[in-house]
């Protein structure tokens, strides 16, 4: 036993001479190299350290100077009856306790209420509906709850960003389809010659597709999907038997002339179809991260099984209060002043205004149909980006921006993954900002424009 010892000790001190280090940078023999192994990463998140919030709110943050348009984070005031509702709900001591796990009962009321008009039937509050930690924990226990490992989910390029490494997390594999700009006459500069091509999309279904992910109003392009493509979408939903997530957490954010169409109300795709929402984007409040989802039973229960041994429950105050606003505008959905239409007609003023300063420049905008973003073409600038070190060319361009004009945006292939070479000349500004922070982004156009 003693000879043992002294060999290890004797190889241990050896391999620290010789400085041999584990691929992780411990020592071999040392007690902090048995906790390496440990300590090493889990399969299901290996590689997916990179995150573009992460890392985009730390360079954003790094000078005050610096006008962030980058997150989907508004600075507008929230709606006063919600900021109210929350203060006083707070001050009633049973809301500052637990509720129910999969929507407290307020709440998933309002929504049947609110979502039973827009699909025009009854959704059962109890069984139809739950209530998440944003529109993220809809989509986290919708893909945990139905995709087996090594099963297909669809997602169209550009994606959110979650989408990829929660269907990765789930040990499925992600099945990419770009949307294609295709632009016709009179639409050279709308989101709506963004296409999916409905025979390209059919090409991607195998025996091993469990679920497709749509995303209208699009983030980050803006398209909102016409009838005829959601028709399309449902028509090949059915015929190989998939089920669908829709995420429409800017179901409202639509411009003059467009419509927004729910894939669930379409024939034959309610029993098939997840529909997830978002309170952060529906009242302006990002920080309350609240969402819900509304479904058949048999889709809605799988993801309340998921939640029941996650997070149980969300938070209560928040959720009441959510509740008073929904029912505060489901009473005024005949009046213009409802914020459900006067979001919208305030985001429009800012979208054509930013439009206009992003052409000063020469970047060229792609008029959003909805949601709060605005993709530009960068790759006219002719910008000096050697010295950024990224790969795609809208990384660097971001940086660069932030570094030399005190601009953030996003990049657009953040969003992307097999097909991130059709993307890679677009970046990403947020609108739903105040008055002083466009002027804050005008005065910085300007100067751009006068240097160049
Ligand atoms: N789905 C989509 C399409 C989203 O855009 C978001 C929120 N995005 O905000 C970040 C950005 O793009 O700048 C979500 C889901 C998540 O919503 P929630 O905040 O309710 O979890």
């Amino acid at each position: 036993m003693f000879l043992i010892q002294r060999c290890l000790w004797s190889l241990s001190n050896k391999a620290r001479l010789l400085k041999i280090t584990c691929a992780s940078g411990c020592h071999p023999f040392s007690t902090s190299s048995k906790m390496c192994k440990k300590f090493k990463i889990a399969r299901r998140i290996e590689g997916l350290d990179r995150n573009v919030w992460v890392e985009f709110f730390k360079l954003s943050s790094a000078d005050p100077a610096i006008v962030n348009l980058g997150q989907g984070q508004p600075d507008i005031s929230p709606p006063e009856h919600i900021k109210e509702q929350l203060a006083e709900v707070a001050a009633i001591d049973s809301m500052n306790q637990y509720t129910r796990g999969f929507g407290h009962p307020s709440l998933v009321e309002a929504l049947s209420s609110l979502y039973g008009k827009l699909y025009d039937r009854r959704i059962d509050p109890n069984h139809e509906t739950i209530v998440t930690v944003g529109a993220y924990g809809s989509l986290f226990n919708a893909i945990q709850g139905l995709v087996n490992e090594e099963e297909e989910v669809i997602i169209v390029e550009p994606f959110f960003d979650c989408y990829d490494p929660m269907i990765k997390m789930a040990g499925a594999i992600p099945v990419y389809i770009p949307l294609r700009f295709q632009p016709t006459e009179g639409n050279e500069w709308s989101s709506a010659s963004w296409i999916l091509d409905l025979e390209e999309l059919e090409s991607k279904f195998s025996s091993k597709t469990k679920l497709l992910i749509i995303n209208t109003p699009h983030n980050p392009t803006g398209k909102i999907f016409s009838k005829k493509e959601l028709q399309g979408i449902a028509d090949l939903c059915i015929k190989h038997d998939i089920i669908c997530i829709s995420d429409e957490v800017y179901e409202w954010l639509v411009y003059t002339g467009h419509k927004h169409i729910k894939i669930a109300t379409l024939p034959g795709m309610w029993e098939r179809t997840i529909t997830v929402g978002s309170a952060g984007k529906t009242f302006s409040v990002t920080g309350w991260k609240l969402g819900w989802s509304i479904g058949p039973e048999t889709l809605i229960r799988k993801m309340q099984t998921v939640q029941q041994h996650v997070i149980y429950t969300c938070a209560t105050p928040l959720q009441e209060a959510l509740a008073r606003a929904f029912w505060f505008e489901i009473k005024r959905m005949d009046d213009p002043e409802c914020y459900f239409y006067s979001l919208p007609r305030e985001l429009e003023a800012k979208r054509d205004r930013m439009i206009w300063l992003l052409q000063i420049i020469g970047l060229k905008p792609i008029v959003p149909e909805g949601g709060y973003f605005i993709i530009a073409d960068a790759s006219g600038l002719n910008v000096d980006l050697s010295e950024m070190t990224d790969d795609c060319y809208d990384y660097k361009f971001v940086k660069w921006m932030i570094k030399n004009k005190k601009l953030t945006a996003i990049p657009v292939t953040a969003f992307c993954s097999a097909n991130k070479k059709y993307f890679e000349k677009y970046i990403r500004f947020c609108f739903i900002k105040k008055d002083s922070t466009l002027d804050a982004f005008e005065k910085i156009i300007k100067n751009w424009a006068k240097e160049s």
